[in-house]
């Protein structure tokens, strides 16, 4: 047995490339060919080979390793005849098929781009074709990046190829509105092959004999706007499919991406070899990283909610995943007729939002009685005053600042946990929670602490209309430190919201009545107002929420104390 060097074989005009990830360990037996590391430049990935056949006894590079041509990959343990073919080791080793850089302008890709545009006129249609792709035949398409109607630049990547060994983007060697595709995922191309035909501006290769130099310029731009715009455009069906991040989990093996999505995910922090792919052969997709990213970021319940949702519309919902018994699978039609119906958008995103707001909050609810006898004379005299103004104050104008008051007196009602730590909000934006024909929405009033109450009415019906034409804007529903959810115009008692995670509380108010009330000589007919206080018992003990709310009815019951 003989120590041989593994190193880098040409590859091709990249100069430095990034190690992106390691395929093999010491210890591991490797065929010869087979692939030991990934590396990556900005525009292409390959994998680099081993030229012999042996054992893996050392490691030369890491992730994030810069290496050329020649750098040493691994010391390799073969057999002594093939040791000894392999001396000079570094000669021995299979070249890499040459994958351009198009950045570089003297680069296959980059300048092949302008010899293979045909050029119709400047606003008639271009087409734009397959460049020189070095040693590169029948390639696969795996990825279409763009879709007809687009405004293409110079330079922007409009699909990926892929061979056994590499990947990389074909860029567009012209700018212009994407008029057709010419292939699509599955097609085998080669060099000179019509991509798409575009139309609109002049091709840089026509108009400018420099077009390589200056389009590269703009080919970091073009990858940067890539994974953005793909993300935007990520079906949210994929967001319900994709596994919860476990770290430590089994890999799913080698992950396939192309070079965009491979940076994408690096940004974002992703781990590829936890992304299951819904490309072509398990390819990972933008969409993927983007679904993984929100997955991870809404947790693993959530995630796990989701997917028990859309498992649970298709009938095969388990709930193993949550170590529950199976959810009842019912033939309800063996009992008389039904009709299905899909749940609104807002109804599946709530539903998942609540399922793990309910499972993860170890919640308790508080509840309790104050006294708004006075509060509502002065309200509906107020109203009476105004009636001209069109502005009509309802009691939830006044929780809303109350709650406000007694958020301040109470801090950690108005905070939220991250992991060991409490952040302390300074600022009462208070959400509340509004009934609209296609779900409950929560519209937020933001800076409640410096507006008056006309001026939370005002707001508030609004938002509530917005919220009721399905027209309120993300920024409209976020930022929200505590939520109040009244169905004080509709009626009941008492009922148990559930908190609005990251957020550590919620109030509910149900509708006041008239209640007989002790005065210690009489009993009084006084307004009642019901309210049940949801909070997270990691956060907030019993006593501080019997307190909040003993403050809160104090406040309702004489609102001048909102001044003290
Ligand atoms: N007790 C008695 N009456 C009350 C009351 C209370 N606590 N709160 C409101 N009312 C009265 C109002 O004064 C108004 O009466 P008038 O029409 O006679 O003036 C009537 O009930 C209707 O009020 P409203 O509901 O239009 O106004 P609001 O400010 O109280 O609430 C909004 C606005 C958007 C919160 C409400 O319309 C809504 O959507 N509530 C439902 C919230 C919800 O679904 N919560 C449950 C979440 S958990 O699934």
């Amino acid at each position: 047995m003989s120590l041989i060097e593994i190193k880098v074989p040409d590859i091709g005009d990249f100069a430095e490339v990034t190690v992106i990830e390691l395929m093999v360990k010491p210890g591991d037996t490797v065929k010869a060919e087979q692939s030991l590391i990934t590396v990556e430049s900005d525009k292409a990935s390959m994998e680099i080979p081993s030229s012999h056949a042996g054992v893996v006894k050392e490691l030369r590079v890491g992730l994030g390793d810069k290496v050329k041509e020649g750098s040493l990959v691994l010391m390799l343990e073969v057999a002594d005849a093939a040791g000894a073919a392999a001396t000079p080791a570094p000669a021995a080793a299979a070249p890499v098929a040459p994958v351009s850089e198009k950045k570089q302008a003297a680069a296959p890709v980059a300048s092949a781009q302008a010899a293979t545009t045909s050029v119709a006129a400047s606003s008639g249609p271009i087409e734009v074709r397959v460049p020189d792709i070095g040693d590169f035949k029948d390639v696969a398409v795996i990825e279409i990046m763009v879709k007809p109607g687009d405004n293409i630049r110079v330079e922007q990547s409009l699909v990926t190829v892929e061979s056994d060994k590499a990947a990389m983007e074909i860029p567009s060697s012209a700018a212009g509105v994407l008029k057709e595709l010419k292939i699509k995922v599955g097609d085998k191309v080669n060099i000179g092959d019509l991509l798409a035909i575009l139309e609109g501006a002049a091709p840089a290769a026509a108009s400018a004999p420099a077009a390589p130099v200056a389009a590269a310029a703009q080919a970091g731009a073009a990858v940067a706007a890539a994974p953005a715009a793909a993300a935007a455009s990520a079906p949210t069906a994929a967001a319900q499919t994709v596994p919860a991040h476990t770290p430590g989990a089994a890999p799913l093996g080698l992950p396939h991406a192309s070079p965009s999505v491979r940076k994408f995910a690096r940004e974002l922090g992703v781990p590829l070899n936890e992304v299951k792919g819904s490309g072509l052969k398990g390819r990972i997709t933008d969409a993927d990283v983007q679904s993984f990213t929100r997955s991870v970021m809404s947790g693993a319940i959530q995630t796990l909610a989701a997917s028990a949702q859309s498992k649970s519309a298709a009938g095969g919902n388990d709930g193993a995943g949550l170590g529950l018994i199976p959810w009842p699978k019912v033939d309800f039609t063996k009992f008389g007729p039904t009709e299905r119906k899909e749940m609104s958008r807002i109804k599946k995103i709530s539903g998942a939002n609540l399922l793990r707001n309910a499972i993860m909050i170890p919640a308790v609810t508080n509840h309790d009685d104050c006294d708004i006898t006075d509060l509502e004379a002065f309200r509906v005299s107020t109203n009476k005053e105004n009636e001209k103004s069109g502005v009509k104050v309802t009691m939830l104008a006044f929780l809303i600042k109350a709650c406000v008051a007694a958020l301040k007196k109470f801090p950690e009602f108005n905070s939220s946990l991250d992991g060991d730590a409490l952040i302390y909000k300074q600022y009462f934006h208070i959400g509340f929670a509004a009934d609209t024909p296609n779900g409950l929405m929560v519209p937020v009033i933001k800076d409640a602490d410096k507006k008056g109450i006309m001026q939370i009415s005002i707001e508030m019906g609004e938002l509530a209309k917005k919220a009721r034409d399905g027209k309120l804007s993300p920024a409209e529903m976020s930022g929200a430190s505590f939520t109040i959810s009244s169905l004080g115009g509709i009626g009941g008692r008492y009922f148990t919201p559930i908190i609005n995670a990251p957020e550590v509380a919620i109030l509910g108010v149900c509708k006041s009545t008239i209640q007989p009330v002790w005065d210690g000589k009489a009993f009084q007919p006084r307004l009642m107002l019901p309210l049940s206080l949801t909070w997270d018992h990691r956060v907030i003990d019993g006593a501080a929420a019997a307190r909040f709310n003993v403050y809160l009815g104090q406040i309702l019951g004489d609102f001048r104390r909102v001044l003290l």
